[in-house]
């Protein structure tokens, strides 16, 4: 393999609607031939085999006939056709990449319909289309990060999944890999959010303010991540207009490298020193 694989198609259904045609270019990074993949540490997301192409569910997803709409994504989402309840038309956008080394390439839906947004990748299988993994996000929770549900850093997908209820949030961004036609979690780190602790005088909010980047090194032919953590603890009371008691912040920084042998990404000590400087 030399690295530069792209995965590009124009099917021809494709250019009657918007669609997001995402060239994967692997930088230098081989994808999966020179991996020594043993036990992976995740287990794999759970697949369901679909009867259509993905352009075709794409195209019939945006059709002003709500029957036809309902009918795709009942194929994508793999429950029973419905007619009840015809969904609105979703802000939808397909990508097709590269993420392995077989020849098909692999399809992504980015999905905001209502208060939901989701991600579905598409694999391509011996005996046709697999939906390999099914992440949501509640979009209504923040929705002006909506648009930042995925992010492709090839051959890793990074997706952000937000949980909040009363007095908390918090989004997590989960970094997946396809292998062998399975979709793989290889990593879950905090990236942001608040709580309150309400219970304690006085009331505490802790807030975290990561920061996670992808970055290539020299120690690994892989992508590797730098994570910054931030934590700043404040305290509610004022004296005379100024908080009673100073913010307490810390930060940290851990450095990741890729790990075929379990297929996840570990804090190893050179990937810090690298990448903590
Ligand atoms: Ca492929």
């Amino acid at each position: 393999m030399d690295g530069s694989e792209i995965g590009v198609v124009m099917h021809p259904s494709l250019f009657l609607a918007p669609v997001l045609l995402s060239v994967a270019m692997a930088q230098g990074v081989s994808t999966t031939s020179e991996e020594k993949v043993g036990k992976p540490r995740y287990a794999a997301e759970a697949r369901r085999h679909i009867n259509r192409d993905p352009p075709e569910i794409f195209r019939a997803m945006l059709s002003i006939n709500a029957a036809v709409r309902v009918t795709a994504m009942n194929t994508l989402f793999g429950s029973a056709p419905s007619e009840s309840d015809p969904p609105e038309i979703p802000d939808a956008s397909l990508r097709a990449l590269q993420l392995d080394d077989d020849e098909d390439q692999e399809f992504i839906f980015t999905l905001h319909v209502r208060a939901t947004s989701c991600v579905l990748v598409v694999d391509k299988g011996k005996d046709g289309w697999y939906v390999v993994g099914d992440l949501i996000y509640w979009k209504y929770h923040v929705p002006e990060r909506a648009e930042t549900i995925l992010e492709v850093h090839h051959p890793f997908l990074l997706f952000r999944s937000i949980t909040g209820g009363t007095g908390f949030t918090s989004t997590t961004v989960e970094i997946y890999r396809l292998w062998q036609g399975r979709l793989y979690k290889t990593a879950e780190l905090p990236e942001d959010g608040f709580s309150v602790r309400d219970a304690i005088d006085p009331v505490e909010t802790i807030g975290t303010n990561n920061r996670i980047v992808f970055r290539y090194a020299d120690f690994s032919p892989w992508t590797a991540i730098e994570f910054r953590r931030e934590e700043t603890r404040s305290f509610e009371g004022e004296v005379g207009g100024k908080p009673a008691r100073k913010p307490i912040v810390k930060r940290s920084c851990a450095g990741y490298e890729w790990v075929p042998a379990t297929l996840s990404f570990d804090v190893t000590p050179r990937a810090t020193r690298a990448l903590c400087r």
